[in-house]
């Protein structure tokens, strides 16, 4: 019976995930993963924020990128450039199998879940991963010149656009994915990983009465704070809270999950803040270089989590 949850979204989520497959059981953690990031893309059905989690819990993430695949080629994107194709949003040649496989299996009327736990078993994963919805969510970002979606923000115009907040289009419709209802009672903990709160976690908490749901559960729930002393380590978590006048700190992070955790986990660098929040907080490294310091992540969240339990 699975015991913990992660949220998940993004390169950071990714970290910490690898890190608790390395110190639980694969049937004692899920992966509930962000699906706000999707778009329909050169005809094909992308999910970045779970390929990310499934290549990097399989060993096959291309680590410089940050996302796609290692030991990649790119003449797919070379001969798209040559005919004048959208080539601002790069498709490995191995990627674009798995973006392929996806969007026929779509096609063929299976859900994300289902094509997502094909893959996993095809890439050798044992946990259980999870899309946040089988039903369609997906992240506009709003900028003073008007809304984009996800990826234009993100890939096609860098991040540069000045956010003036987020919309979940679908996620009022749709439904959490049954799988992870069913996982809840059971729960011994719920992770937040350090993903951009506004778009890896936010469009999960935003599905119907989710967020309430986890706030409700006897077993805490802590998040890992994606800000270290005042930047995010990774991507524009920073920026979009300063555009936004939220101050960029680990305390407005947790003030952002106020009503839901019940501890916070701070990075060395913000030790000050210990015992001025809200909730319960704990200290350790949350910088992520090494596979070692992925895994002491891990264990410092599981000790946190036991000691609120
Ligand atoms: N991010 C980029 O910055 N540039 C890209 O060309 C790009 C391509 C890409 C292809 C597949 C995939 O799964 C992810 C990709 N990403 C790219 C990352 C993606 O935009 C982000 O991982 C998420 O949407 C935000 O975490």
């Amino acid at each position: 019976m699975v015991d913990y949850l992660a949220i998940t979204g993004g390169v950071g989520g990714a970290k910490l995930a690898l890190g608790l497959a390395h110190v639980l059981p694969a049937d004692k953690v899920a992966f509930a993963v962000n699906t706000g990031d999707d778009f329909e893309h050169l005809g094909f059905a992308i999910s970045p924020d779970i390929d990310t989690l499934t290549y990097t819990l399989s060993d096959l993430a291309n680590k410089e990128l940050g996302w796609g695949r290692k030991d990649e080629t790119w003449d797919f994107m070379d001969a798209l450039e040559h005919l004048g194709g959208e080539t601002w949003f790069r498709l490995g040649d191995r990627d674009l199998a798995l973006h392929a496989f996806r969007t026929a299996a779509l096609r063929d009327g299976r859900s994300l879940t289902e094509i997502t736990a094909e893959i996993c078993q095809r890439l050798g994963i044992s946990q259980t991963v999870l899309p946040m919805s089988d039903d369609p969510v997906r992240t506009t970002v709003l900028t003073p010149d008007g809304p984009l979606a996800f990826q234009h923000y993100f890939v096609r115009d860098r991040c540069a656009p000045a956010v003036t907040g987020f919309e979940f289009q679908g996620a009022d419709k749709a439904k959490l994915n049954p799988e992870i209802e069913a996982l809840l009672p059971d729960l011994k903990g719920v992770i937040i990983c350090p993903s951009n709160p506004f778009v890896s976690v936010d469009p999960l908490l935003t599905i119907g009465d989710t967020r309430a749901r986890l706030a409700a559960l006897d077993a805490p729930v802590v998040a890992v704070s994606p800000i270290v002393g005042g930047t995010a380590i990774k991507g524009p978590t920073a920026k979009m809270m300063a555009e936004l006048d939220i101050p960029s700190t680990a305390a407005a992070v947790a003030a952002h999950y106020d009503g839901l955790i019940d501890g916070f986990v701070l990075d060395t660098q913000d030790a000050a803040l210990d015992g001025t929040l809200n909730v319960p907080s704990t200290v350790t490294q949350s910088v992520m270089l090494t596979l070692h310091d992925r895994i002491a992540l891990a264990e410092a969240t599981l000790e946190f989590l036991a000691d609120l339990g």
